[in-house]
């Protein structure tokens, strides 16, 4: 396994739920991560329980200069990250798609899709170049299965899967390393962000059964980043124990 004060991590979404969770998984065994987010004060925050292991940046996914400019200006030693964590993403709303919010798939597709491949295009060459790196997706069970309201949620994570397969497609051999993890249900901010703010209904999604945690998704990114080098983890699905598959559907008369 590699030693993981020899990892240096830039993750996006950092400021909650799973980004947060590997943030301090990495740190508390030595690796150096860059936080990134839009809330600061939660980068802040991380930066205050690990000390100099911490680079806050504080930047929406969205904004392709500020993404290029924060890759390319990153101070030592960060500079030299491996590891890339793509995780910055959401859902907006349950509605069926003849119901659904326009400019709610908008944003999705802007940052689960655009704001990914931003984060991508601007942090590969540099790892290619050192042949060294590893770039890890947050996927989700909904690029594989689809299921009520899913709709454009479902169909940003369904490119995330194919674009992780492509992409380990190009670089294979180069030293840079790809992952799609695929998780199922994991209780974080995820669901009162879909409901916009609105936590009672976000809570209704975790009642009656014990969902996976922020903790238990960064378990399996420090499994795959750790992995010897000669070892690549293609893809991790996991769910809920007491989560399962949709059946298929009638809808009778
Ligand atoms: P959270 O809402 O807790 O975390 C989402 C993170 O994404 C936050 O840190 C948020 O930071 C960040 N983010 C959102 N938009 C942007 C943006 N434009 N620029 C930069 N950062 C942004 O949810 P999760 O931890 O659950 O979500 C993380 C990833 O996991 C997402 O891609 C999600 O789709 C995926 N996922 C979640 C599952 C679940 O059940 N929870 C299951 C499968 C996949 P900030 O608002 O500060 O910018
Ligand atoms: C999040 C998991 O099932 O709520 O990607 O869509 S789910």
């Amino acid at each position: 396994m590699l030693d993981p004060r020899t990892l240096t991590l830039v993750v996006t979404g950092a400021t909650s739920g799973i980004g947060a969770a590997t943030v301090r998984r990495f740190a508390s065994a030595g690796s150096k991560v860059v936080a990134v987010g839009r809330r600061a004060d939660r980068l802040d925050g991380l930066k205050a329980e690990f000390g100099d292991l911490i680079l806050p940046l504080e930047l929406d996914v969205r904004d392709e200069k500020a993404t290029f400019d924060a890759f390319s200006s990153l101070p030592a030693p960060f500079a030299d990250y491996n590891i890339v964590f793509a995780n910055a993403g959401l859902a907006l709303g349950l509605e069926p798609a003849q119901k659904a919010d326009l400019d709610e798939w908008k944003t999705m597709v802007e940052t689960n899709i655009t704001g990914m491949l931003t984060t991508v295009r601007a942090s590969l060459p540099a790892m290619v170049e050192r042949k060294e790196g590893h770039v890890v997706f947050t996927g989700s069970v909904a690029g594989d299965y689809p299921y009520f309201g899913g709709n454009v949620y479902g169909a940003t994570k369904a490119f995330v899967k194919q674009f992780s397969l492509n992409l380990w497609a190009d670089v294979a051999g180069t030293g840079v390393r790809v992952t799609n993890i695929e998780p199922g249900l994991v209780e974080t901010e995820f669901s009162v962000v879909r409901f916009a703010g609105d936590k009672g209904k976000a809570d209704q999604v975790y009642a009656g059964y014990t969902p996976m945690t922020g903790e238990d998704i960064a378990e399996q990114v420090y499994f795959a980043c750790t992995m010897p080098r000669h070892v690549n983890i293609n893809r991790i699905q996991c769910m809920a124990g007491q989560q399962t598959f949709n059946g298929l559907t009638v809808r009778r008369d």
